[in-house]
Protein backbone atom coordinates (compact mmCIF):
# COMPACT_ATOMS: atom_id res chain seq x y z
CA UNK A 1 0.00 0.00 0.00
CA UNK A 2 1.62 3.14 -0.99
CA UNK A 3 -0.36 6.60 0.07
CA UNK A 4 -2.13 9.18 -2.46
CA UNK A 5 0.35 11.51 -2.45
CA UNK A 6 3.46 8.65 -2.88
CA UNK A 7 1.26 7.65 -6.14
CA UNK A 8 0.76 11.26 -7.38
CA UNK A 9 4.57 11.55 -7.24
CA UNK A 10 5.37 8.24 -9.08
CA UNK A 11 3.02 9.39 -11.71
CA UNK A 12 4.67 12.59 -11.85
CA UNK A 13 7.67 10.32 -12.42
CA UNK A 14 6.26 8.22 -15.37
CA UNK A 15 5.86 11.04 -17.32
CA UNK A 16 9.24 11.86 -16.52
CA UNK A 17 10.33 9.03 -18.23
CA UNK A 18 8.40 9.30 -20.94
CA UNK A 19 9.52 12.84 -21.30
CA UNK A 20 13.01 11.15 -21.68
CA UNK A 21 11.99 8.65 -24.16
CA UNK A 22 10.49 11.56 -26.31
CA UNK A 23 13.41 13.62 -25.93
CA UNK A 24 16.12 10.70 -27.01
CA UNK A 25 14.08 9.91 -29.97
CA UNK A 26 13.87 13.23 -31.31
CA UNK A 27 17.52 13.58 -30.78
CA UNK A 28 17.21 10.16 -32.45
CA UNK A 29 15.41 11.22 -35.44
CA UNK A 30 18.13 14.75 -35.36
CA UNK A 31 20.83 12.80 -35.64
CA UNK A 32 19.63 10.14 -38.57
CA UNK A 33 18.51 13.30 -40.58
CA UNK A 34 22.67 14.84 -40.21
CA UNK A 35 24.15 11.44 -41.30
CA UNK A 36 25.20 10.91 -37.61
CA UNK A 37 23.69 6.77 -37.81
CA UNK A 38 25.95 5.43 -34.55
CA UNK A 39 24.62 8.39 -32.67
CA UNK A 40 21.39 8.11 -34.33
CA UNK A 41 21.33 4.70 -32.44
CA UNK A 42 22.61 5.51 -29.14
CA UNK A 43 19.74 7.95 -28.64
CA UNK A 44 17.55 5.07 -29.86
CA UNK A 45 18.86 2.97 -27.57
CA UNK A 46 18.20 5.58 -24.79
CA UNK A 47 14.48 5.97 -25.82
CA UNK A 48 14.18 2.13 -25.33
CA UNK A 49 15.66 2.52 -21.70
CA UNK A 50 13.35 5.47 -20.84
CA UNK A 51 10.07 3.83 -21.66
CA UNK A 52 11.44 0.76 -19.72
CA UNK A 53 12.04 3.33 -16.52
CA UNK A 54 8.38 4.75 -16.75
CA UNK A 55 6.99 1.05 -17.33
CA UNK A 56 8.84 -0.46 -13.97
CA UNK A 57 7.10 2.66 -12.17
CA UNK A 58 4.04 1.92 -13.70
CA UNK A 59 4.24 -1.92 -13.22
CA UNK A 60 5.04 -0.87 -9.08
CA UNK A 61 2.02 1.48 -9.01
CA UNK A 62 -0.41 -1.10 -10.15
CA UNK A 63 1.31 -3.66 -7.69
CA UNK A 64 0.19 -1.58 -4.76
CA UNK A 65 -3.68 -1.19 -6.29
CA UNK A 66 -3.43 2.34 -7.34
CA UNK A 67 -4.25 3.79 -10.67
CA UNK A 68 -1.29 4.77 -13.37
CA UNK A 69 -2.77 8.42 -14.41
CA UNK A 70 -1.17 9.57 -17.59
CA UNK A 71 -0.78 13.55 -18.65
CA UNK A 72 0.50 15.01 -21.78
CA UNK A 73 3.99 14.49 -22.80
CA UNK A 74 5.99 17.85 -23.20
CA UNK A 75 7.39 19.19 -26.72
CA UNK A 76 10.64 18.24 -26.73
CA UNK A 77 13.45 21.46 -27.85
CA UNK A 78 13.93 20.14 -31.32
CA UNK A 79 17.46 22.44 -31.92
CA UNK A 80 20.15 20.26 -30.57
CA UNK A 81 23.31 21.53 -32.33
CA UNK A 82 26.71 19.31 -32.06
CA UNK A 83 26.99 16.00 -30.67
CA UNK A 84 28.98 17.21 -27.71
CA UNK A 85 26.22 20.26 -27.04
CA UNK A 86 23.09 16.98 -27.11
CA UNK A 87 25.19 15.20 -24.62
CA UNK A 88 25.68 18.55 -22.89
CA UNK A 89 21.97 18.64 -22.78
CA UNK A 90 21.13 15.38 -21.99
CA UNK A 91 23.62 15.14 -18.79
CA UNK A 92 22.21 18.06 -17.94
CA UNK A 93 18.44 16.23 -18.25
CA UNK A 94 19.25 13.33 -16.52
CA UNK A 95 21.21 15.73 -13.53
CA UNK A 96 17.63 16.72 -13.50
CA UNK A 97 16.00 13.46 -13.61
CA UNK A 98 17.96 12.48 -10.83
CA UNK A 99 17.11 14.98 -8.19
CA UNK A 100 13.37 13.74 -9.22
CA UNK A 101 14.76 10.70 -8.20
CA UNK A 102 16.06 11.55 -5.02
CA UNK A 103 12.80 13.72 -4.32
CA UNK A 104 10.76 10.47 -4.31
CA UNK A 105 13.34 8.37 -1.98
CA UNK A 106 12.80 11.89 0.66
CA UNK A 107 8.71 11.59 0.47
CA UNK A 108 9.19 7.77 1.11
CA UNK A 109 11.52 8.03 3.88
CA UNK A 110 9.26 10.92 4.77
CA UNK A 111 6.17 8.84 4.70
CA UNK A 112 8.10 5.57 5.99
CA UNK A 113 7.05 4.02 2.96
CA UNK A 114 9.41 0.68 3.14
CA UNK A 115 8.55 -0.80 -0.05
CA UNK A 116 8.84 2.32 -2.28
CA UNK A 117 12.30 2.78 -0.60
CA UNK A 118 13.44 -0.32 -1.91
CA UNK A 119 11.79 -0.07 -5.17
CA UNK A 120 13.85 3.23 -5.57
CA UNK A 121 16.70 1.63 -5.01
CA UNK A 122 16.88 0.76 -8.80
CA UNK A 123 16.62 3.92 -10.04
CA UNK A 124 19.48 5.47 -7.84
CA UNK A 125 22.13 3.29 -8.93
CA UNK A 126 20.69 3.49 -12.62
CA UNK A 127 21.45 7.18 -12.70
CA UNK A 128 24.03 6.69 -11.42
CA UNK A 129 25.22 4.76 -14.45
CA UNK A 130 23.68 7.38 -16.63
CA UNK A 131 25.21 10.53 -15.87
CA UNK A 132 28.57 8.15 -15.73
CA UNK A 133 28.00 7.41 -19.82
CA UNK A 134 27.23 11.22 -20.61
CA UNK A 135 30.08 12.40 -18.53
CA UNK A 136 31.94 9.65 -20.59
CA UNK A 137 31.02 11.05 -24.17
CA UNK A 138 31.17 14.52 -23.12
CA UNK A 139 35.18 13.87 -22.72
CA UNK A 140 35.51 11.80 -25.71
CA UNK A 141 33.47 14.77 -27.77
CA UNK A 142 36.18 17.04 -25.91
CA UNK A 143 38.79 14.93 -27.08
CA UNK A 144 38.11 14.82 -30.68
CA UNK A 145 37.09 18.46 -30.62
CA UNK A 146 36.50 19.18 -34.43
CA UNK A 147 38.32 16.48 -35.91
CA UNK A 148 35.99 14.55 -38.29
CA UNK A 149 37.33 11.36 -38.59
CA UNK A 150 37.47 11.28 -34.58
CA UNK A 151 34.15 11.78 -34.72
CA UNK A 152 32.86 9.44 -37.66
CA UNK A 153 35.23 6.66 -35.28
CA UNK A 154 32.81 7.72 -32.59
CA UNK A 155 29.91 7.10 -34.74
CA UNK A 156 31.16 3.85 -35.77
CA UNK A 157 31.53 2.67 -31.86
CA UNK A 158 27.79 4.06 -31.23
CA UNK A 159 26.31 1.81 -33.56
CA UNK A 160 27.12 -1.28 -31.52
CA UNK A 161 25.21 -0.24 -28.71
CA UNK A 162 22.29 -2.34 -27.64
CA UNK A 163 19.13 -2.05 -25.32
CA UNK A 164 18.81 -4.90 -22.30
CA UNK A 165 16.01 -4.75 -21.15
CA UNK A 166 16.00 -4.71 -17.02
CA UNK A 167 15.50 -7.29 -14.85
CA UNK A 168 11.82 -7.84 -13.28
CA UNK A 169 11.37 -7.54 -9.74
FE1 LIG B 1 17.61 8.54 -18.22
O1 LIG B 1 16.99 7.54 -16.73
FE2 LIG B 1 15.22 7.38 -16.80
O2 LIG B 1 14.91 9.13 -17.02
Amino acid sequence: MISKKMTEALNGQINKEMYSAFLYMDMSAHCTYVGLNGFANWFMVQYQEEMSHAMKIYDYVNSQGEKVVLNAIEKPPGNFGTPLEMFEATLKHEQFITASIHGLVDLANEEKDYATQIFLQWFITEQIEEEANDNEMIAKLKLVGKDGNGLFMIDKELEARVFNPPAKE
